[in-house]
């Protein structure tokens, strides 16, 4: 199916899928009041947004899997761009995720309150999650193929644009904001560095025991069973499709042609030349 023009709107350059987001509530969003306590986890899709939705669940109730079970994801930390996240009416510390670009985010968080954690991931892997995602969840068109597929992310013709722009704008104004950089692969390397990290950077100290339930709960098989964690009950196309689908770093192998992969590096080159971030690729 070809995407209609109706299909998304364009809100200050960034594209927006008009059935779920309104120009009206991203216009309110950039005047919220922040608190310190405020947390909001930003990335650009399909880099672990419901990973980190998990694990920031679980390192603020201390690995208590109670606090994963009864409650789906999305109310616990729930994206801020969606129209009915009730940002404002929600209890101290409120987590949050978000796709937004640098550019739309809450003005407020300039003034260095409240933190932001953004979570990076290769973006040929990004690409395939996301190539993926559009084919199995009903509210999003189907993508023709992958090569057409390929060639609109590379031009920024998807949701929330163009991943390029998204990662270098946020990396360039980081210094405006209590900022903690992490990513993807580091997540899957090494599970327990990356949470204390960001145990570190949010300002909660958990014990061996509460660090090993906040890991084991976080974990790709244990989110996939959890259906208050791997979003189930979203509308698919058809039954394979699901939010936790591969989980894994290198997956673009099996979907990228030596020329896809040639020419996408040659690009990557081109627009990260002068961005200092080095991506995991693969596995090994
Ligand atoms: S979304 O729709 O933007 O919120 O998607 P997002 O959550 O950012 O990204 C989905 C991908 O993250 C993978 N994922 C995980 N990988 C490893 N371990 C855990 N626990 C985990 N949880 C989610 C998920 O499988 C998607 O990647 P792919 O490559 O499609 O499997």
């Amino acid at each position: 199916m070809s995407t209609t023009s109706s299909y998304y709107f364009q809100y200050k350059g960034c594209n927006f899928v008009s059935t779920i987001y309104n120009k009206e509530h991203l216009e309110q969003l950039e005047h919220f009041e922040i608190q310190d306590t405020d947390v909001f986890v930003v990335t650009y899709p399909k880099s672990g947004t419901i990973w980190m939705q998990q694990i920031m669940s679980l390192i603020y109730s201390d690995g208590d899997p109670a606090a994963v079970q009864g409650k789906p994801a999305l109310e616990r930390v729930p994206w801020i761009e969606v129209p009915n996240s009730n940002f404002s009416a929600r209890p101290s510390p409120r987590l949050n995720v978000t796709h937004l670009p640098y550019h739309l985010i809450p003005k407020a968080l300039k003034e260095k309150k409240g933190k932001i954690i953004y979570v990076a991931r290769n973006p040929k892997d990004v690409l395939v999650s996301s190539y993926y995602f559009h084919q199995h969840l009903a509210m999003y068109e189907s993508p023709k193929d992958f090569p057409d597929f390929l060639e609109k992310f590379i031009h920024g013709r998807v949701e929330f644009s163009c991943w390029f722009d998204h990662i270098r704008e946020w990396y360039a104004h980081k210094d405006e904001f209590n900022f903690l950089f992490i990513t993807y692969e580091a997540l899957k390397k090494d599970l327990r560095a990356s949470i204390q990290k960001i145990c570190n950077f949010v300002g909660r100290q958990l014990d061996d025991d509460k660090l090993d339930a906040v890991i084991e709960h976080s974990m790709f098989d244990v989110m996939k069973k959890n259906p208050m964690a791997n979003y189930e009950g979203i509308p698919k196309k058809s039954s394979d499709g699901a939010f936790l689908r591969k989980g894994s770093i290198g997956d673009w192998k099996n979907n990228f042609t030596v020329t896809q992969s040639e020419m996408f590096d040659r690009i990557f080159q081109e627009r990260m030349k002068d961005v200092p971030l080095e991506f995991i690729w693969d596995n090994e």
